[in-house]
């Protein structure tokens, strides 16, 4: 910081701009900040001299310097904003990308499409099976009357049976006539007044859907599941036509390494009944939590139907014989995807369900 005296202003002001002119970044203007505009600039230095002047010389070195100091700060603030535009510019252009460098593939991502869930897709497949060995599809409603789902298949009404079926009841008409079917049987008897009514027995029909039994949901139930009906109404039919269709059925859909058997049952409308087991997928018949085990897999009732239930819609039992099936169809799809806990299929874990698409 040398001495100064107020001839010298102009010349310093001159020096000033030139080296404010000279300054190349925003740092070295920080740096030399204060020697142009600051207390270490020479107009600072001058500033302290002006006590000892006369009142009137005093007055007017102090308007001189005043304006040498605007005129250094204006080219000071005009070159701030100048340097900061041109490293703003410089940041840009070493940010900016290159598109030659991007690969775009998409715009945007596609929209994951839905797909058939298991549940249906199964009953497709079951239905291809049993169409393919010559049975019509057909279908039901969900909501019965007692005469339907128990009275018309042999389970009048304070039978023990009625047990066997924890019922959703619905709230109309009297008390426990309405109610979401239990089973798909129900749909039997429709099929067999409707044959009746039109003169079109015989009857090889599928009827799938979905049942209701407040059943306390676990790794082999669920409160609402579906079933696939089957019912055969003809001459001649036997035990051994029952046991062949469900043999057939189970090579087409489980293929041939899986094993099955019938045991002996009670359901109050097919005499005799039986109950149709195959080998547990998910353990291959050692034992596991799936199948409580056993080894062994219900997959549904079956039976000759018992000349009560013919009796209820009108069939003459000397004419005509059949049998019946009902199979639990979300049992297959567990069954067939080895499926440890049937739970998964209505948990919505999309993680589960993509394994299906
Ligand atoms: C019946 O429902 C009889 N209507 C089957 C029948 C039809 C017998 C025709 C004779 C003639 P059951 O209650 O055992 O039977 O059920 C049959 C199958 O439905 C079971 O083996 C199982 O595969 C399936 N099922 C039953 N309850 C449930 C449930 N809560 N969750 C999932 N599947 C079930």
């Amino acid at each position: 910081m040398g001495t100064y005296s107020m001839q010298d202003v102009d010349a310093l002001v001159a020096d000033s701009l030139a080296s404010v002119a000279a300054l190349t970044s925003l740092d070295e203007l920080r740096a030399h900040e204060a020697e142009l505009d600051g207390k270490r600039s020479p107009f600072a230095v001058l500033q302290k001299t002006l006590g000892a002047l006369e009142p009137d010389e005093r007055r007017e070195a102090g308007a001189r310097l005043q304006a040498a100091r605007a005129t250094v700060r204006e080219a000071l603030d005009a070159r701030r904003v100048a340097l900061e535009a041109d490293e703003r510019v410089v940041r840009l252009t070493r940010d900016r990308l290159d598109l030659g460098d991007v690969v775009v593939t998409s715009v945007s991502a596609p929209l994951a499409a839905g797909h058939v869930g298991l549940v249906p897709s199964t009953q497709r497949a079951l239905e291809d099976v049993f169409v393919a060995m010559g049975f019509t599809v057909a279908d039901g409603p969900e909501v019965e009357t007692d005469w339907y789902n128990f009275e018309a298949l042999n389970i009048p009404p304070a039978h023990p049976a009625r047990g066997m079926w924890d019922t959703f009841y619905v709230e109309l008409g009297d008390p426990e006539t309405v109610l979401m079917r239990t089973h798909t049987s129900p749909t039997q008897i429709h099929l067999m007044e409707e044959a009746v009514a039109n003169g079109t027995l015989p009857i090889h029909s599928v009827m799938p859907g979905r049942c209701f039994r407040r059943d306390t949901p676990d790794a082999r139930h669920l409160a609402t599941f579906h079933q696939i009906e089957g019912l055969v109404v003809d001459r001649g039919i036997s035990f051994a036509d029952l046991a062949g269709v469900i043999e057939t059925f189970t090579r087409a859909y489980f293929g041939s390494d899986i094993a099955s058997r019938l045991r002996p049952a009670y359901f109050p409308f097919t005499e005799p009944s039986a109950e149709f087991e195959i080998t547990c997928t998910i353990c291959r018949g050692d034992g596991c939590r799936t199948c409580s085990q056993t080894g062994w897999i219900e997959l549904g009732g079956c039976g000759m139907i018992d000349p009560a239930v013919f009796d209820a819609v009108g069939i003459d039992a000397r004419e005509w014989s059949g049998f019946a099936f009902g199979f639990g169809i979300d049992r297959c799809a567990q069954m067939k995807h080895q499926i440890a806990d049937m739970r998964a299929l209505i948990d919505n874990d999309v993680r589960f369900l993509r394994q299906f698409a």
